[in-house]
């Protein structure tokens, strides 16, 4: 099961603990991100699907994402958006 989720800064190191540690299994999304983050799915399993549109951020700059699932964004799923 993954999930992705959109946050409106680069990650910080914390934020990467945050999201990697959690044990907030009961929530798509770790509380300690909730009010960073811009978007983002439910769980899904290996066949689901979830369409996801959202506004990019209009300031320049980079912006994270990562899959919010305990342990899974030290597993190296995150990665950055870069708005030019
Ligand atoms: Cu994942």
């Amino acid at each position: 099961m993954h999930s992705l989720a959109f946050l409106d800064r680069e990650m910080t190191q914390d934020d990467l603990v945050k999201a990697a540690t959690h044990t907030d299994t009961d929530l798509s999304l770790p509380k300690g991100l909730v009010e960073i983050c811009l978007s983002f799915t439910p769980p899904l399993g290996p066949e689901g699907r979830h369409e996801l549109i959202f506004s990019a951020p209009s300031n320049k700059g980079s912006y994270s994402f990562l899959c919010p699932m305990p342990g899974h964004p030290f597993l190296g799923m995150h990665g950055v958006l870069i708005v030019e």
